[in-house]
């Protein structure tokens, strides 16, 4: 299984080298020291892609690199951990490109990546989503929420309503592909795990106004719920946003 998943994974990785143009943000965090905050800024292409996350001495460590065997994507990856702290700049954690001005010739964003949940009854939602700005949850074209082993999608960012799409066991291991149709205005999100995809379909974007702003276009996560929470985390590897959709939705961890 282990060779079956390296192998796909080079597979993918020797795609997206062959369309660097296409890049709008990459950190594998392979170079990065364990046990320390990620690179702010990832080294390689695409340029001046950023991370925002706030490691507070006061609120312990939000973002960590880790390296970890059973999660095993690609060397080192990152463990985003919920903490008490009720300002939610400082749990946010988002993934940023730069571009500037918009590319009017754009029609597609992509933003996938693998994650595993370590969720349990004591820890708050995990709201993961792709958007022009990093606050949650007005600027989201679309996001789902993990919560007590339910996969939730948001369908209204004013109400904050969702809608459940699926279900997840504390522990798994998946990859996420948002993907945005700009003229259409249209999004789909698929989640591969335990050898099986959860989709969302063709569904209007959230906040279509903003697909032809110049903003960051953000992967955006966020243990944002308030309450008395004590645990929960994220690990998180090889994320991506970028124009070009990746080589092979067929790559299932396992
Ligand atoms: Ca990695
Ligand atoms: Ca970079």
């Amino acid at each position: 299984m282990k060779t079956q998943r390296s192998i796909g994974l080079l597979f993918l990785t020797i795609f997206l080298s062959a369309c660097g143009s296409t890049k709008l943000f990459y950190a594998d965090f392979d170079a990065d020291t364990v046990s320390e905050g990620p690179n702010e800024y990832p080294p390689g292409d695409p340029e001046l892609d950023h991370i925002y996350y706030t490691n507070s001495p006061v609120y312990g460590p939000v973002l960590q690199v880790v390296n970890i065997d059973e999660f095993d994507q690609h060397g080192n990856s990152i463990r985003y951990s919920a903490t008490g702290q009720t300002n939610t700049y400082y749990r946010l954690v988002s993934f940023q490109p730069y571009e500037w001005p918009h590319d009017p010739s754009t029609t597609e964003y992509f933003a996938y990546w693998y994650g595993k949940l370590e969720l349990s009854s004591s820890s708050p939602a995990l709201d993961v989503g792709l958007g022009d700005d990093y606050l949650p949850y007005g600027s989201h074209w679309a996001g789902l929420r993990f919560k007590n082993g339910r996969i939730l999608l948001l369908t209204n960012v004013r109400s904050e309503t969702f809608e459940e799409i699926g279900s997840y066991e504390t522990g798994s291991t998946h990859f996420i592909v948002i993907s945005i149709d700009i003229p259409s205005a249209t999004y789909e999100i698929r989640i591969l795990q335990d050898g099986r995809v959860i989709s969302t379909g063709t569904r209007p974007v959230l906040n279509p106004e903003s697909l032809h702003a110049g903003y960051a276009k953000s992967l955006n996560m966020c243990f944002c719920e308030r309450g008395t929470y004590t645990s929960g985390s994220y690990l998180v590897d090889f994320v991506n946003i970028s124009k070009r959709a990746p080589g092979d939705f067929r790559i299932i961890p396992r």
